[in-house]
């Protein structure tokens, strides 16, 4: 226990360092400007940058990249993780959950919608289109048809059959870097130097009809600060939410933290709440600062991201904090 003299000491101490503080602009100063550059989780983010790079690389905005991104896995039924083909919820439902937010700090989100593909452009039309951040479930598809977007069944038969096969047992224990890296997260910094970024994804396979992720929390699953940077995250998101993951992540770079150690910090706050390894607990985050730097870190091996930037496109093993 502190004395009081002690806590004035500290508190002294503290007052007296803050002008010294360093924002992120000092600690990492711009060197050269960075250009464009976009960043996404796991190996289907390869494809998915590609998609972004059209607009991205034509001088394009990094909100329209970014929806143009993920729209690939969503679109994909061989993609059993994200959008259409994804892996149904334990009732036969695939439930959808995305967001969106862009570099003048607006935010958009759906979670739990069913029947549409597209749910970050509908996320997006959530946060241009409507007075709210956030809609659910059926009132979030009823929005997306009156908007124009198609419905369509989701559940395709090999997505089905996964699920028939998951009912014999109906254990749920999602299996770390297969059954829940099931999200794709997608930031971009475009060649007005501006950021933005998405997150998509049809949430932990077989889970509890009603579950919503990380993945449409803004500041969890995605959060965008223009003036620092962005981080997105994948894994088991009820432990992101538990420490506001993304959020945590840009307050570290607005710190002067690297991109890299920036999401260090935000899995090491989950290690210490869970200090075991648990097979079932994967979590890695992705982060991009304003100045086109990037880093990952992740619990346990297996996370990938993937990085474009001008004709390159290559995927990067994020580090983690088990071997
Ligand atoms: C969720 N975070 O629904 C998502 C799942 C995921 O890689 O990202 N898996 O909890």
């Amino acid at each position: 226990m502190k004395t009081r003299r002690e806590l004035l000491q500290y508190a002294g101490a503290a007052l007296a360092a803050l002008p010294f503080a360093k924002t992120f602009a000092q600690s990492r100063p711009r060197r050269t400007s960075p250009g464009a550059i976009v960043v996404s989780t796991w190996n289907f983010g390869m494809q998915a940058n590609d998609a972004a790079w059209k607009i991205l690389g034509s001088g394009g905005h990094a909100l329209d990249a970014v929806i143009a991104g993920v729209g690939v896995p969503e679109a994909d039924p061989k993609n059993t993780s994200v959008g259409y083909g994804g892996l149904p919820d334990r009732d036969g439902h695939v439930t959808l959950d995305a967001c969106v937010m862009d570099e003048n700090g607006k935010a958009g989100s759906v979670a739990c919608v069913e029947n549409i593909v597209h749910v970050a452009a509908l996320a997006r039309k959530v946060m241009e289109k409507t007075p709210h951040v956030m809609l659910v479930g059926e009132g979030a598809q009823r929005f997306a048809l009156a908007n124009g977007f198609p419905k369509t069944n989701l559940l395709t038969p090999e997505s089905e059959k996964a699920w028939r096969e998951w009912l014999k047992t109906a254990r749920y224990k999602p299996v770390a870097n297969i059954e829940n890296h099931d999200t794709i997260g997608m930031l971009a910094l475009d060649a007005a130097g501006n950021l933005s970024g998405a997150c998509t994804t049809s949430g932990m396979a077989y889970k509890m009809h009603g579950r919503v992720g990380d993945s449409p929390l803004i500041g969890a699953g995605l959060y965008v600060d223009n003036e620092v940077g962005a981080a997105t995250s994948t894994g088991l998101g009820e432990e992101v939410i538990k420490i506001c993951g993304s959020h945590v992540v840009v307050e570290q770079m607005r710190l002067g933290k690297s991109p890299e150690e920036a999401c260090r910090i935000a899995v090491e706050r989950i290690i210490k709440k869970n200090p075991v390894k648990r097979d079932d607990l994967q979590v890695g985050f992705l982060a991009l600062n304003k100045h086109g730097e990037h880093g990952a870190y992740c619990i346990l091996k297996g996370f990938q991201y993937a990085v474009r930037s001008g004709a390159q496109n290559i995927l990067i093993d994020g580090k983690s904090h088990f071997a």
